[in-house]
């Protein structure tokens, strides 16, 4: 991955051999049975293979429709996780606050295989792999374990794989502040990460988003987005990289990019607080958070603005993560005013410093839909 912004010292240990993957049950679904013309839906109007994604209402899609490469739901785990049949199925175990969408969805471009290495379950198409991987803590001793478990089998998975590029992670566990100082959950996760990536990435991370549950799961939960071709990791002005964070915040340093701009122009904003520097703004006020977030995402749009040509109006999904789902209102008015024309998840969710109340990522489509 190229970066932008500020510079890294460390070694680009990224892989940019093109191997197969190792594929324990890969199938073939009908490339043959293209997607039918939905109203509002163009699987791949122009037949680009660009990033196209979309937010629905999980009832609106009780049974999937076809030409998708994964369905990310929110909500309550679902009994069964069929393997090796449609697209690849990802629960993530965080309450939605509005009934709009709960939902979603990566249209595939071209057709989808699908399979598993060890734990990771995973569905690919021609251009692009998502894959997630879920580990009990109770069988890693704890978070710091699960976490350099998680990373260590990425890492090889992705070493191997013809998808060798991360574009985006997410990570989401359980009780994200809980323990004091460099004992709390989410540093302790961030020493794991570290731990179970070794030098990999180091220097062009991918964006991502590290989340809390609200309630008991013991399952700490990676999903990502790869590709055949390289993103380009963006930096933001207003902060300090979080791979640089001084020693205040943790033994390791997080390791993700603000964004990453995708070689189609599709730009995947991390996690983005409010965070000025390296410090937590406005501690205890949702709605100064909510403005000091809006300017970080503003900047970081506008740096990929600087990278890329002018396109057709861009369509922006946000997920908005609330602490207190009390805020909800305040916020849902200001957001939709900041992103008019976006469509917006908003889940409750802890966030990784114990200050903040709210955290929104992005992913900016630009295929003009
Ligand atoms: C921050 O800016 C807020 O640990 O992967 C945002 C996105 C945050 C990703 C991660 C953490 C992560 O430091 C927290």
């Amino acid at each position: 991955m190229r970066r932008i912004g500020r510079r890294a010292s460390d070694n680009n240990a990224v892989p940019t051999a093109e191997v197969v993957i190792l594929q324990v049950d890969e199938l073939t679904e009908a490339a043959s049975n293209p997607p039918p013309a939905e109203p509002g839906i163009a699987p791949d109007p122009a037949g680009s293979g660009a990033i196209r994604a979309e937010f629905r209402r999980a009832a609106a899609t009780a049974a999937l429709p076809p030409g998708l490469l994964a369905a990310v739901r929110f909500g309550p785990a679902t009994a069964d996780k069929p393997l090796g049949k449609g697209p690849l199925r990802i629960n993530v175990a965080l309450t939605p606050l509005t009934p709009a969408v709960d939902t979603e969805l990566w249209w595939a471009a071209g057709a989808v295989q699908h399979g598993s290495a060890g734990a990771i379950r995973y569905a690919h198409d021609e251009q692009r792999l998502i894959a997630v991987l879920e580990l009990d803590e109770r069988e890693h001793g704890g978070i710091v374990g699960a976490a350099a478990a998680a990373y260590s089998q990425m890492r090889q998975f992705q070493q191997q794989s013809s998808f060798p590029h991360l574009l985006r992670i997410w990570n989401y566990l359980d009780a994200i502040n809980q323990g004091v100082g460099d004992l709390e959950r989410y540093r302790e996760f961030c020493v794991g990460r570290t731990r179970g990536l070794g030098q990999a990435l180091a220097g062009s991370y991918p964006a991502a988003t590290g989340i809390g549950h609200q309630h008991t799961t013991h399952c700490l939960q990676v999903y990502w987005l790869a590709s055949r071709s390289p993103g380009t990791s963006i930096e933001n002005p207003r902060q300090v990289s979080a791979y640089r964070y001084p020693r205040d915040h943790g033994p390791a340093s997080p390791t993700f990019a603000r964004a990453t701009l995708a070689t189609d122009g599709t730009l995947l904003i991390s996690g983005t607080a409010s965070i000025v520097g390296h410090v937590s703004k406005h501690g205890g006020d949702a709605l100064a958070q909510l403005d000091e977030t809006l300017r970080n995402l503003a900047a970081l749009n506008e740096r990929a603005d600087a990278l890329r040509p002018a396109q057709s109006p861009p369509k922006d999904l946000l997920k908005v993560y609330l602490r207190d789902p009390t805020h909800l209102d305040t916020v849902v008015g200001k957001l939709e005013q900041a992103f008019p024309g976006g469509t917006a998840i908003y889940l409750a969710a802890d966030i990784c410093r114990s200050e903040l109340l709210l955290e929104v990522e992005c992913l900016r489509l630009r295929e003009g839909r």
